[in-house]
């Protein structure tokens, strides 16, 4: 099936700022690396690198009052929702390359101020091993790429909750889940308290990934934006082990691939983040080149011939 897309723009947010590992600084490059743009463009999409942005280095210090870095990862959070929020006005795609996943608290709050203003509906469908809905009180880290589901519920440091001005950035019933497998125990009760649509590997082993990703996907319309958040660390650390983070029992190849056509098939997706890539763990970058090829089934390549 061809679809009509917005041109596409990647900007690379190279910081490990709010991650316990150091690495994922690299990921943009790795990505490019591993061809995410010539991938992109030989599905016919219009792509333009707008290159890295610039913000404060990692000063790789501990936690203070529950958190690390808090005034790096903001300003980081900073430049990438105006990064993001100026490419959706100017009517294109952006695809976020980071990173640490606390930057998805910026992008997605930049999607939603677009939303907002666009009258558009928002589905933000978080693709990951772990719910990242951590605060100060329950983290057992202080990393702040444990809290940005949380944050864009408006529950975190003022900062971060109001990056916008706006909070919540987003509703708790506007955000599904899926691939969940490692939930702290504090953020087990929050994510209940707070209504988060998980869709765990248990339940995913249960009623298989097609029904999951069917209800995550369920009300979708046509004036839905929808976003995904696609930490790599989703995936099964036996194919995809360039991560900080790895956790067994993720989707096989198979599962992960039936998710991204699943997530084309809507003909909805405005806004895309790939997180977490590690290329100084992983194995001569197969962790990205797997990641290209996900981002290409989520652009319509398929192994469907039937009708
Ligand atoms: N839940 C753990 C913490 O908050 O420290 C681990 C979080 C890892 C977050 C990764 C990127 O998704
Ligand atoms: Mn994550
Ligand atoms: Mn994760
Ligand atoms: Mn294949």
């Amino acid at each position: 099936m061809s679809r009509h897309y917005s041109p596409v723009t990647l900007i690379g947010a190279p910081t490990d700022v709010g991650a316990g590992h150091r690495g994922a600084r690299l990921g943009p490059e790795a990505l490019r690396i591993a061809g995410l743009g010539e991938a992109l463009m030989a599905r016919g999409l219009q792509v333009l690198d707008r290159g890295n942005l610039e913000g404060p280095r990692n000063p790789w210090l501990d936690a203070v009052d529950g958190y690390r870095h808090i005034t790096e990862v903001t300003e980081w959070n900073r430049l990438v929702m105006e990064a993001v929020y100026g490419e959706l006005r100017d009517g294109r795609m952006p695809i976020l390359l980071g990173g640490d996943h606390c930057l998805g608290l910026g992008s997605i709050t930049g999607v939603a101020r677009w939303c907002r203003e666009a009258g558009k509906k928002l589905r933000v469908v978080w693709l990951d091993a772990h719910a990242d809905f951590n605060t100060s009180e329950v983290t057992p880290s202080g990393n702040i790429h444990g809290m940005p589901v949380a944050c864009l519920c408006g529950l975190g440091p003022e900062p971060l909750t109001h990056l916008s001005g706006v909070s919540p950035a987003v509703r708790p019933e506007d955000i599904r889940q899926i691939g969940i497998r490692s939930v702290d125990e504090g953020e087990r009760r929050l994510l209940k308290q707070y209504g988060i649509d998980v869709y765990d590997m248990r339940y995913i082993d249960e009623v298989g990934m097609r029904a999951a990703v069917e209800e995550a996907l369920d009300g979708l319309d046509e004036d839905t934006h929808l976003h995904v958040s696609f930490d790599v660390d989703f995936l099964d650390p036996s194919i995809a082990p360039g991560v900080g983070t790895t956790v067994l029992g993720g989707p096989t190849y198979r599962e992960a691939s039936l998710v991204m056509e699943m997530l084309c098939d809507t003909g909805r997706l405005g806004s895309l983040d790939i997180m977490e890539l590690n290329p100084l763990i992983d194995d001569h970058n197969r962790t990205a080149i797997l990641a290209v090829d996900l981002v290409e089934s989520l652009f319509g390549k398929s192994t469907l011939l039937r009708d």
